[in-house]
């Protein structure tokens, strides 16, 4: 019975961690493995309190606006790989950086791109476009984007939202959209 609530919990534990994340996926089941599984569900209720918001409230769609509230922690993660809005809406977008180290060591922020942009070859232009938040200078691929921040901090953006379809999104602080990159899906 022990055995069986186990191999339950890691089940739930694995299906928590989103798709596509093969690291964490094996890391999962290794520490299964030996035994020590009370280890990651402390670690992963750490990642949903530093994230504050759970996935179903962190998208609310109301009034032709959908509020979407995004985070960002030290542990390079957002909160959401998935942002669902309504073609039509109006969205507001909060990112807050639940994290506590500084813009120059931990930033993050919001980049919508256009489809059919290349994530890895827009990555690497924006790590060159320090001087501009990592954004690259009058780049057709950007949808729209916040502004970077740090630990702590908190910055909002309002946009009409695109064509149906599904976009991509990611953080463009220099080797984060590796981890921290999601879909924008509008419908
Ligand atoms: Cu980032």
């Amino acid at each position: 019975m022990r055995n069986v609530s186990k191999w339950l919990a890691v089940f739930a534990t694995m299906a928590f961690i989103s798709c596509g994340d093969e690291k964490k996926e094996k890391e999962t089941i290794t520490i299964g493995e030996d035994n020590t599984l009370e280890q990651v569900e402390t670690t992963e209720s750490t990642t949903m309190t530093d994230n504050a918001v759970s996935e179903g409230e962190a998208v609310i769609s109301r009034d032709g606006v959908t509020e979407v509230r995004l985070t960002g922690n030290d542990q390079m993660k957002f909160n959401l790989k998935e942002i669902r809005v309504k073609a039509g809406d109006k969205v507001k977008l909060t990112l807050t950086h639940v994290g506590q180290l500084p813009e120059n060591a931990m930033g993050h922020n919001f980049v919508l791109l256009k489809q059919g942009t290349d994530i890895p070859e827009f990555a690497n232009k924006a790590m060159e476009a320090k001087d501009n938040e990592y954004i690259p200078q009058n780049s057709e691929q950007v949808i729209v984007n916040t502004e970077m921040i740090g630990g702590g901090e908190e910055t909002s953006i309002e946009f009409d939202a695109p064509a149906a379809g599904t976009y991509d999104f990611i953080c463009s602080f220099p080797g984060h959209y590796v981890q921290m990159q999601g879909k924008f899906i509008v419908e």
